[in-house]
């Protein structure tokens, strides 16, 4: 009888490839527990650390996966009419009970509300994006319109000084940020001749004022003195509780103005009809949900607004400048939610190389892979840093500076004042834009370290690489695209004296750097860039035209200089390898957009074959 051969492979035989279980997140990172270690005095510190091990672990649960998969699953839709084919009062927007839950946990658990609280003092902004950071990634994307709920908040609180007790919008500023109970807020701002240029909007508002109040279901929140309509293109927090949006006045400039998507129906109004009390829209149709790439629990949507009863939010024609307090806060979470998916990825990819065998070998030990996963490791520490740093610097210049000393471990921070608000804007739409469009890139490059199974898009894997690279594509373009924060940042960064005050922060910053070649390095490029930026100063238009290198490379600096002070605060030496891989060989990723002879003085080095090839 012939020998039997190797049994061949079936369905139900052969090599099956298994991951192990996802661990704690927030154990599972080193390096982010070292970075807020920097940022983040000792006694807050040892508070936090076992609340966000406990989260973490919270994050990881059947509940959350569950909810994440029904969000997944069931995706938003309308009911408009009832089977008569009468339109209903209020459109129902329908979401699934999982995205619900979602953002209903992470309101109670603060990622809102821990911006507003005392609880954690200056630092309070450092450990709410702590929180994001754990959060994001099986948020469902809910912290899409938790994010415009804070920038709502923040915007709000800036207006409270001065309003008497009984103005709606200190009810309001205490809804949005409390952990039960809370509201929810959306941003509408994009119409269909424009989105990165706002004053193209189509929306009207005329002032109306009631002749008689009588409160409503938001309280006085629903007798807005302006009426306002127009179409809004795109509206993600379709069924928050209110929202903000743009809207022209007589002047035909743009205000800003709040208004709760339904109302009550005051006496005033009803004409005798037997309306008054009545709940309806407050002038708000839904007019089709978005078909889109990714984000697809999100009930993005179209808005008819007819009469939208609103208040004016700051002075009038101001809208932009009023509104920017919310983009800045949104913008924020966009990249502390960019940072957080490329640690997940990496982390999803390191885990796959370490149990996958290729041509013999454990994919990690294939040098080749090895490097490709090493430069994802520089970039998002870089990205850390210039995240959590931003934020930092966020929460100071809300709450006041820290004492000095308090933080041992941080770089220098600016001046308090108007130059470290300045510096805070250039870094929120630097570190908006790069890390988003390094996102896109990072979960590109974890979904091909996976081979064809990270192309799978299965709705039931909660570690789907190709679902978080849809998601996260979207960073790069709401809340400003690429090339919109670019130029933000020139305009910004060439307006007034603002460039001196950012050279003056940088340079304190780089002369800090211990390591005299980490140190030359740094000055040579922010030299070349402050240089060129200075001797352009008038000629906007040709710098607007390079602002995407120009804003990329003054990010790999500031990411080079943070990562150098990373590594100096106690000699570890992979930090330590991780700044001179950055800034000494422009890895990481930001290089790709490097303005040309501004960044990696070394680089020139590299190419010289002779001298380099052997280190290769
Ligand atoms: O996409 C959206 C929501 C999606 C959900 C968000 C989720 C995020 C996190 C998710 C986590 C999972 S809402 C739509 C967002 N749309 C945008 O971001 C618009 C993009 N376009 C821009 O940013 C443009 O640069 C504009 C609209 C700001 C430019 O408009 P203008 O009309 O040209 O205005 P100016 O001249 O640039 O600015 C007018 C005033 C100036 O002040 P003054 O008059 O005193 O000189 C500016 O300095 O506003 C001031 N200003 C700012 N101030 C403008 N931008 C800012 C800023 N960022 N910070 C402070
Ligand atoms: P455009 O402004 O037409 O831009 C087209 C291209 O022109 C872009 O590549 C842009 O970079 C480029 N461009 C524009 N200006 C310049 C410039 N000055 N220099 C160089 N290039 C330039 N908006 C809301 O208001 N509320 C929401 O809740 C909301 N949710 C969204 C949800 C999703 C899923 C998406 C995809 C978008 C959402 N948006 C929302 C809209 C979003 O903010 C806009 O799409 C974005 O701001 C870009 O505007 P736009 O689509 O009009 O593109």
């Amino acid at each position: 009888m012939a020998e039997q051969g190797p049994i061949p492979a079936s369905a139900e035989a052969g090599f099956v490839f298994s991951m192990s279980q996802p661990e704690n997140p927030f154990i599972a990172d080193p390096y982010f527990q070292r970075a807020l270690a920097a940022y983040l005095p000792e006694d807050i510190l040892a508070e936090v650390v076992p609340a966000f091990t406990r989260f973490a672990e919270a994050t990881i649960s059947p509940q959350v996966k569950e909810w994440n998969l029904n969000a997944e699953r069931q995706q938003p839709f309308v009911e408009k009419h009832n089977v008569w084919g009468a339109r209903h009062d209020v459109d129902r927007l329908v979401t699934s009970e999982g995205w619900r839950a979602l953002r209903k946990w992470g309101a109670e658990e603060g990622t809102v509300a821990i911006g507003y609280e005392t609880r954690y003092g200056k630092y309070n902004r450092i450990v709410q994006h702590a929180k994001n950071y754990l959060f994001s990634p099986v948020s469902g994307l809910t912290g899409c319109p938790l994010s415009m709920t804070d920038g709502t908040a923040r915007l709000l609180r800036s207006q409270l000084p001065g309003l008497p007790a009984s103005h709606p919008f200190h009810e309001t500023y205490d809804r949005l940020t409390a952990r039960t109970g809370s509201w929810t807020s959306g941003q509408w701002m994009t119409e269909r001749p424009g989105g990165s240029d706002v004053q193209n909007t189509e929306t009207w508002a005329r002032y109306a004022p009631l002749s008689s109040k009588t409160e409503g279901e938001h309280g006085a929140l629903d007798q807005g003195d302006y009426l306002v309509s127009g179409f809004k293109f795109f509206s993600s927090a379709t069924d928050a509780d209110v929202t903000m949006l743009l809207a022209k006045t007589e002047s035909g400039k743009l205000s800003a103005f709040l208004a709760p998507l339904t109302r009550t129906v005051a006496a005033a109004e009803d004409g005798g009809g037997g309306g008054t009390g009545k709940v309806v829209t407050n002038g708000v149709r839904i007019h089709r949900l978005k078909n889109k790439f990714g984000t697809k629990q999100l009930p993005t949507a179209e808005l008819e607004l007819k009469d939208m009863r609103a208040h004016l939010v700051g002075p009038v024609d101001r809208g932009v400048a009023t509104i920017s307090h919310l983009l800045n806060v949104t913008r924020a979470w966009a990249f502390v939610s960019s940072i957080a998916a490329m640690r997940r990825g990496l982390g999803i990819s390191k885990q796959f190389a370490a149990n996958r065998t290729v041509f013999g070998y454990p994919l990690w030990a294939l040098p080749l892979h090895l490097r490709t996963l090493a430069d994802i490791e520089v970039r998002v520490r870089g990205f850390t840093q210039l995240g959590f740093f931003t934020v930092s610097l966020m929460s100071f210049t809300e709450n006041g500076f820290p004492e000095s000393g308090t933080l041992k471990a941080s770089p220098p921070l600016p001046d308090p004042g108007e130059a470290a608000t300045v510096v805070l804007r250039a870094l929120t739409a630097a570190a908006k834009a790069v890390t988003s469009k390094n996102a896109v890139v990072t979960m590109q490059e974890c979904m091909e370290a996976l081979g064809g199974v990270g192309y799978m898009d299965d709705p039931d894997e909660p570690e789907n690489v190709a679902r978080a690279l849809r998601d996260i594509s979207v960073n790069a373009i709401w809340e400003g695209t690429t090339n919109v924060l670019s130029s933000e940042f020139v305009r910004h960064v060439l307006n007034r004296n603002h460039l001196e005050h950012i050279n003056s922060w940088l340079s304190k910053a780089i002369d800090g750097v211990g390591n005299r070649d980490y140190r030359e390095a740094l000055q040579a490029s922010w030299g070349n860039l402050y240089g060129r930026l200075r001797k352009n100063k008038d000629y906007i238009f040709d710098v607007l035209s390079v602002g995407r290198s120009v804003m990329f490379s003054f990010s790999w600096i500031v990411v080079g200089v943070l990562l150098a002070w990373d590594a100096q605060r106690d000699g570890d030496e992979l930090a330590g390898e991780v700044a001179r891989r950055c800034i000494l060989n422009g890895e990481g990723g930001l290089r790709e957009w490097l303005l040309p002879d501004v960044g990696v003085p070394s680089a020139a080095a590299r190419f010289d074959e002779s001298k380099e090839r052997a280190k290769w």
